[in-house]
């Protein structure tokens, strides 16, 4: 990368400008490719990330995840602060409504499950799409985490469970830990966060 001194200034930002457009005018046909691919959903196969702001049941914002669509799945990373400690399950849920605080959250629905399956991750007739192992809130009421979904795409690419369908999605945290198998939510307990998905 590095120039010699002596190279003319004048050539740099023409040979700058030359990739630059080159570079956009490969980004536009891969664009349209992929828009016109009839295996993924509706053409919001393009969206590459989304966010989530965390809200408890007193309404109060407890936090943000942070959602990237990726070649096997999606990568969430998430930043809390404000929730009782101990583990909890997580997981996505199949609408993008957390405006009933003060009723459980209900409104989000059950868990992005489009193929019907049992819930649990050691479940053999499962996992639902929207299953994820536990995070674990620290004494201070903190947790920072990665979780990764193999089974669900922002977009529905290649066939996996599409988050930003028609009706949306929120992430919810449970009062409890999921054990994995049991259901219909692995004994995870009353809702006590939600987050709608929102596409950048
Ligand atoms: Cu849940």
């Amino acid at each position: 990368m590095n120039r010699p001194v002596s190279a003319s200034p004048a050539p740099v930002p023409r040979r700058g400008l030359f990739v630059t457009a080159a570079a956009a005018a490969v980004f536009t046909v891969a664009c349209a490719d992929s828009g016109g691919s009839a295996s993924d959903g509706a053409g919001a196969a393009t969206i590459q990330s989304a966010s989530v702001r965390f809200h408890d049941a007193d309404e109060r914002s407890i936090g943000e995840a942070r959602l990237t669509e990726g070649p096997n799945g999606v990568l969430i990373d998430l930043e809390l602060d404000g929730l009782p400690p101990g583990f909890k399950a997580i997981h996505i849920h199949d609408t993008g409504t957390c405006d009933d605080h003060h009723d459980g959250f209900q409104a989000s629905g059950g868990h992005l499950n489009p193929d019907g399956r049992q819930h649990g991750l050691m479940n053999p007739e499962g996992p639902d799409a929207g299953d994820f192992p536990n995070i674990y809130v620290h004494d201070d009421g903190r947790v920072y985490a990665q979780l990764f979904t193999p089974y669900a795409s922002l977009g529905g690419a290649g066939g996996r469970a599409w988050i930003l369908d028609e009706s949306g999605a929120a992430l919810v945290i449970h009062e409890n830990p999921d054990d994995h198998y049991t259901q219909p939510i692995g004994g995870a307990g009353a809702r006590i966060a939600c987050g709608v998905v929102e596409a950048d």
